[in-house]
């Protein structure tokens, strides 16, 4: 039996046991817990890295790389610099009133399809995911009205549908926290193409709605468990930082709901 025919066995079961619970309508709650575990038994424990722009995602990724049971996904950045051809991200930058719409769409699909993306392995490390997309992106340039209302509410539509008939759960956040200050030092100094126009104010912008999001927890659901990582340390020193984090990632111990590990 081949890992697909597992994944799709396994699918029927947890369909199954979906429609055995609205057959009988009976004690809802275990019933859930059945079909959220049969549901883990389909997909790999699933992380997404979560911090702002410049704060390190990339590298926490590429340190975990080297785990033979762990599938590491970083961020289409790539696809969205070539999408047949036309760089959508520097498009975005270039005229954000024009092409915030095209690329946070593009965004949002490329997302999908990692959320989406299957594995033998037992743990799927993604760099960010749908949720950030939609909550710290799209909420950002919506705010600042360079996202159109209805453009935006198309997206949230999208975003939703998404949520309701797909698989995007998430079994732990790793939020990298940083100062705004250290975050666009290190755009500054990897000097990307098309981040030329950022400005401090958005880099401190996006930190705060990153802070609201996933420490504060004020603003938006939180899809998962989160475990708070003091991304502003050194590259020296970070490392000792990661593997703090590592038998949490390979699922070795459970998250606390509130951990942080600074
Ligand atoms: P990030 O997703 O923050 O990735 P990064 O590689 O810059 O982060 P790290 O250094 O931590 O690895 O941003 C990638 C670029 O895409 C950045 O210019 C911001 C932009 N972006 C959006 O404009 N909208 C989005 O929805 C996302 C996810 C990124
Ligand atoms: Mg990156």
């Amino acid at each position: 039996m081949n890992v697909t025919c597992i994944h799709l066995a396994l699918f029927r079961f947890k369909k199954k046991l979906y429609i055995y619970s609205l057959m009988f309508n009976s004690d809802t709650e275990s019933m859930e817990k059945i079909v959220s575990t049969a549901a883990r038994l389909t997909r790999p424990f699933t992380v997404v890295v979560e911090g702002n722009i410049g704060s390190g995602k990339t590298s926490f990724l590429n340190h975990f790389s080297k785990h033979k049971d762990v599938m590491v996904l970083t961020e289409p950045v790539n696809l969205w610099r070539n999408c047949n051809g036309h760089n959508l991200l520097g498009l975005m930058y270039e005229n954000p009133v024009k092409w915030s719409f095209t690329f946070q769409s593009y965004v949002q699909l490329t997302m999908l399809q990692n959320h989406q993306k299957r594995t033998h392995l037992p743990v799927k490390l993604m760099e960010r995911s749908i949720f950030s997309a939609r909550y710290c992106f799209v909420e950002k340039l919506a705010r600042d009205g360079l996202l159109p209302k209805p453009s935006a509410a198309v997206i949230d539509k999208w975003f939703r549908w998404v949520l309701h008939n797909a698989d995007v759960d998430v079994d732990l956040v790793v939020y990298l926290r940083t100062s705004p200050e250290t975050a666009y030092e290190r755009i500054l100094k990897r000097n990307r193409s098309e981040e030329e126009t950022i400005s401090f104010d958005y880099v401190k912008s996006l930190h705060e709605i990153h802070e609201q999001w996933l420490y504060r927890k004020t603003l938006w659901e939180c899809p998962a468990p989160t475990l708070v990582l003091d991304a502003d340390l050194d590259m020296s020193v970070i490392i000792s930082e990661y593997d703090k984090c590592e038998p949490f990632i390979l699922n070795k111990v459970s998250v606390p709901l509130e951990a942080r590990a600074m």
